[in-house]
């Protein structure tokens, strides 16, 4: 998540400032479900803004140069660091987010994933209407989210920034329920985005790769 991720490289800088990583794939390629113009707006300005805010405000503090993760573990729940963990957080999450998401994804999950989603909540239709309508339910901004608590699978859902790993879940996937994730193509039809990024573009396999 941070420029160590650069390290195989002789010329690479000592960690000391964020980057903001690429797409998993192009602008377009989740289109018609959430248009290049959301992502363009999405991933250039809100992602970037986390990436050039946290970069600022770490500068000369004892979080310069620590790893993402453990700036949100160290500042989270600290009054006095809500800033830094807020767009610490951000970052994670949107790097999280887009991978949770491929073109032509949604569908059938993958057999290992389908028994824990069995074994957790009965079925697979009712593991997804149960993140369905916790990501609808969420109150103003935040996240939807798929964890692995000890061997379980649950859905949690978050405010703002905050993210699951603070609390010693394992995230599978994320679901951005911020109006800047689909206001421009959704407007406030929420549920609507919801249920699109559900059958259309759930990745999968990444979240059984996260609970693996
Ligand atoms: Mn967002």
């Amino acid at each position: 998540m941070n420029k160590r991720d650069t390290s195989n490289s002789p010329t690479a800088p000592a960690a000391s400032h964020h980057v903001l990583h690429p797409l998993p794939y192009a602008e377009n390629a989740l289109e018609p479900i959430i248009t290049a113009n959301t992502i363009g707006f999405h991933y250039g300005k809100h992602h970037k803004g986390y990436v050039d805010n946290l970069n600022k405000l770490i500068l000369g503090t004892e979080y310069v140069g620590l790893s993402l993760e453990k700036i949100i573990i160290g500042t989270a729940g600290r009054s006095d660091k809500t800033a830094i963990f807020n767009n610490a957080a951000q970052i994670w999450n949107h790097a999280f987010y887009w991978k949770s998401m491929k073109s032509k994804g949604g569908g059938e999950p993958p057999a290992a994933l389908k028994q824990k989603m069995e074994s957790s909540f009965g079925s697979v239709d009712t593991c997804k209407k149960a993140l369905s309508n916790a990501a609808v339910s969420q109150f103003g901004s935040g996240w939807g989210w798929l964890v692995l608590d000890s061997d379980k699978l649950k859905v949690v859902i978050s405010a703002n920034a905050d993210i699951p790993l603070t609390t010693g879940m394992k995230p599978l996937l994320a679901i951005d329920v911020w109006e800047h994730a689909y206001y421009l193509d959704y407007q406030n039809r929420r549920a609507d985005y919801i249920n699109a990024v559900l059958e259309k573009l759930i990745n999968w396999e990444f979240a059984l790769k996260n609970a693996s």
